[in-house]
């Protein structure tokens, strides 16, 4: 009787996961950035955190920072993802505007993928606001 009742539980699961569309599960958004999109940061930036609204599969979730106009990482190292939040160790970054990147795989099966803008403050980001 027990398994009958489960095994019926589990096909209504997956109907309602069929029928439902894409949005019914949850589905990871970013809820929270440091340094936040389209912040001025200085050289003593050690760490960028990305938290997610809901949980995440962490061996396959990563951070990227790329230079604005390149698609080399400025930083890979030590990266760690857990459930809901990812982090990226960040040392001396040079004057410039970057791209933090996101690609986690939400718990729904989705790859969910951001992008948003930081600058390092300087020299460079000076002479960027003239022309
Ligand atoms: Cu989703």
């Amino acid at each position: 009787m027990r398994a009958y009742l489960l095994g019926k539980n589990l096909v209504a699961l997956a109907l309602a996961t069929m029928f439902a569309g894409p949005e019914a599960l949850s589905h990871s958004k970013l809820r929270s950035a440091s340094p936040p999109p389209d912040s001025t940061v200085t050289s003593a930036l050690a760490e960028i955190h990305l938290v997610f609204n809901a949980k995440i599969e962490p061996a396959l979730s990563s951070i990227d920072l790329f230079p604005e106009t390149e698609g080399k990482n400025a930083a890979t190292a030590n990266q760690t993802c857990d459930e809901t939040s990812c982090r990226m160790n960040v040392s001396k970054l040079e004057a410039g505007v970057y791209r933090v990147h996101y690609r986690v795989l939400s718990i729904d099966g989705h790859i969910v993928e951001g992008e948003y803008k930081i600058q390092r403050e300087g020299r460079l980001s000076k002479l960027n606001q003239w022309t």
